[in-house]
């Protein structure tokens, strides 16, 4: 990762180095932190965030699942992930807030403890590879399963999750593939260890429930809305494992993976094992939507630099 100058914390501008917590803070040891990570692209007429209300707005609600008093508003949250990016000067970034309970008292109540908000950004590049984009990851399924959806809330982004998500990642890269894609506690499928995912057979597209222990992703979201005014029908629903072997086309989304296309899934080829047509389609519009080549139909660009209603 490279540094940037600045990070927005409770309200102002710190310099990067000095953005630190203590050691024995809350989160430190018992993963109470909630967090969003939204992207922010250089179109023709600057650098815009995508889709910001709903990230601040999930950051919010993360927040509220935990009893977690946030003291900004996603109004607040919006205007300053803007102003970070701001004041770093980038043209394209990826923007990390987080709210966390800070130091004050040990033990697993947090209820004591402070609620600190920070707000970073720095370039990140493609997430799971160069090549990924256009021909697509080598996946599998984990040997892991999400947690079921009355252990860990899957909706609220928060840190303690991805110690399942950390646990499927590395034995991806172990074993020699891109991303695992784990189930849920039904042997249905769930999510990628940070992604989203979509099937396509027959020219239809599904993908996975609420209920399937997954994040209500922004990209998702986003997806669905571009394939079903493209005349897609999409479908959300309980997906068998098997089917990841059936289908024509697969692919992930995440503000991180963007729209990756899946090749493979432990071994056997998905379709042809290269990027889908329906899969290309899809992508080249997300891309030119969130580069602003294309008008934003959907409202989903926060420019940088003037004052907006995020
Ligand atoms: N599921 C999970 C578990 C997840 O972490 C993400 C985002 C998504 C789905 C897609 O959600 P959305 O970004 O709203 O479309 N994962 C973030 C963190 C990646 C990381 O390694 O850190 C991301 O993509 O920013």
């Amino acid at each position: 990762m490279k540094p940037t100058e600045k990070i927005w914390f409770n309200g102002s501008l710190v310099a990067w180095d000095d953005a630190r917590i203590h050691v024995l803070s809350h989160v430190v040891h018992y993963g109470s932190a909630v967090f969003e990570g939204i992207r922010c692209y250089e179109t023709p007429s600057g650098p815009a965030v995508f889709r910001l209300a709903e990230h601040s707005r999930r950051l919010v609600e993360s927040a509220k699942i935990y009893r977690m008093p946030l003291p900004f508003s996603a109004a607040e949250l919006s205007a300053a992930s803007l102003e970070v990016v701001r004041a770093n000067g980038l043209n394209s970034c990826y923007i990390r807030p987080i709210a966390l309970r800070g130091y004050g008292e040990i033990g697993v109540n947090p209820l004591k403890n402070p609620v600190d908000v920070y707000i970073a950004c720095w370039e990140w590049g493609q997430y799971l590879g160069e090549e990924a984009v256009n021909h697509g990851v080598d996946v599998c399924v984990s040997s892991w399963t999400r947690p079921a959806p009355n252990t860990h809330p899957s909706l609220a982004k928060a840190g303690g999750n991805y110690l399942n998500s950390q646990l499927v990642k590395m034995e991806a890269l172990a074993d020699g593939y891109a991303e695992g894609i784990v189930l849920d506690h039904t042997g249905a499928i769930s999510e990628g260890s940070g992604e989203n995912i979509f099937a396509v057979r027959d020219g239809k597209l599904y993908t996975t429930p609420l209920t399937a222990s997954i994040l209500q992703g922004i990209t998702r979201d986003s997806v669905i809305r571009i394939a079903r005014d493209f005349g897609y029908e999409v479908v959300e629903g309980a997906i068998p494992r098997e089917f990841l072997y059936m289908a024509d086309e697969l692919f992930f989304t995440g503000t991180a993976a963007e729209v990756t296309p899946i090749r493979s899934v432990d071994r056997i080829p998905v379709g042809q094992g290269d990027r889908g047509p329906v899969t290309a389609r899809i992508q080249k519009e997300f891309f030119e939507l969130v580069n602003g080549k294309a008008p934003d139909r959907y409202g989903w660009l926060s420019p940088v630099n003037v004052a907006v209603n995020a």
